[in-house]
């Protein structure tokens, strides 16, 4: 369904709440969240935190948001954290690392976007005084920057082992957890066990306008609301946010199954266009990076961007399309359609 006549794969951030989430902003309770009485904000952080067997959990504004407080809550400035190199909240948070919790980074390849636990274990500094203290291990999930990909469980639990050995915190910025849990077949609490503190979004695949929620154990979940207060994150009557979060959560999970197999078949498509390079089998949930070959990606994603098509060029030769609720079959066609105009010089 082409939201505004265009067919937009720039990310599933763009997806509109839905009519359910819209009746239920309009029917909910508020209250002060600051003050600690909004019950739908309340409802929203204790099925979040069931979800993930946790013990508590904060709404928070946006995924960034939660990255950072999960993370600063969890170190000191000047600590080092251990990170897949391609991560989000290395790459794209806008430098807020060395901002919000002020701490260094160090990081490794991944493959797929799932680090190797002997090079985690070995990249930990000694108690020397000249070295950092090493003090959280960063994961992610899905692995944006790797087209998508599911880190397997088992590295979740071999990263949680090396951890616990060294007494490091494991932070997983799960912005795309629920795409990984449905298209591996594992429940979120089964990667949340091997990690102190999750950060999910309910603004991505869920359809959700706005908010991210961070899950944990109790104690984390209070430092974490002190550290959003002082970012300015606080909210007030955010239960009708929280509302659609609800929803999100009850209503929108099993249905990222159709955003995978739509992204499946959109590669299948796009991999008969000459000139351009995806394979469609390392395609795990609903993100593709289709390779524009010597070609550069700008001028095919302004050329898509004429015929109604929205994708982003974030690499010189590779154009992100992303699959959501908001997209369909037609949209489908009808990128592959631009795309076969575009790559031909027409
Ligand atoms: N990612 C956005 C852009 O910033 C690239 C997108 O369109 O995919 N973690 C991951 C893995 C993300 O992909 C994102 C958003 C975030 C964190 C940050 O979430 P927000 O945008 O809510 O701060």
């Amino acid at each position: 369904m082409a939201t505004r006549g265009v067919s937009d794969f720039r990310s599933d951030t763009v997806t509109r709440p839905t009519a359910e989430m819209l009746a239920a902003m309009a029917r909910a309770e508020v209250g002060d969240d600051v003050l600690g009485d909004d019950p739908t904000v309340k409802r929203l952080e204790e099925i979040a935190a069931g979800r993930f067997g946790k013990a508590a959990a904060l709404f928070v504004a946006s995924g960034t948001m939660g990255n950072q407080c999960a993370i600063a809550a969890q170190t000191r400035p000047g600590d080092e954290i251990v990170i897949e190199r391609d991560a989000h909240v290395f790459l794209h948070e806008g430098g807020a690392l060395a901002r919000i919790p002020s701490v260094q980074i160090r990081p490794l390849a991944g493959r797929d976007g799932a680090l190797d636990p002997a090079e985690v274990e070995a990249a930990i500094r000694s108690t020397d005084i000249h070295d950092p203290p090493t003090r959280l291990v960063a994961l992610e999930q899905t692995h944006l920057e790797s087209g998508g990909q599911v880190v397997p469980l088992a590295t979740f639990r071999a990263v949680r082992e090396v951890a616990d050995r060294h007494r490091l915190r494991v932070h997983c910025d799960g912005a795309r957890i629920f795409n990984a849990s449905v298209a591996a077949g594992v429940p979120v609490a089964d990667y949340a066990r091997h990690a102190h503190s999750v950060t999910f979004c309910l603004s991505k695949g869920l359809c959700c306008p706005v908010g991210s929620v961070v899950v944990g154990d109790a104690d984390f979940i209070a430092e974490c609301r002190r550290v959003r207060k002082w970012m300015g994150g606080a909210m007030r009557q955010s239960g009708y946010l929280a509302a659609c979060g609800i929803v999100a959560l009850e209503s929108m999970v099993e249905r990222l199954a159709e955003d995978h197999a739509l992204a499946r078949t959109l590669a299948e498509k796009i991999a008969e266009i000459p000139g351009l390079s995806i394979d469609p089998d390392r395609v795990a949930t609903n993100v593709l990076f289709v390779g524009t070959g010597k070609r550069p990606a700008a001028p095919i994603a302004d050329r898509l961007a004429k015929d109604g098509v929205l994708a982003l060029a974030l690499r010189p030769h590779a154009i992100r399309f992303v699959t959501h609720h908001d997209v369909g079959p037609d949209d489908a066609k009808r990128a592959v359609a631009a795309l076969r105009r575009a790559t031909a010089g027409e």
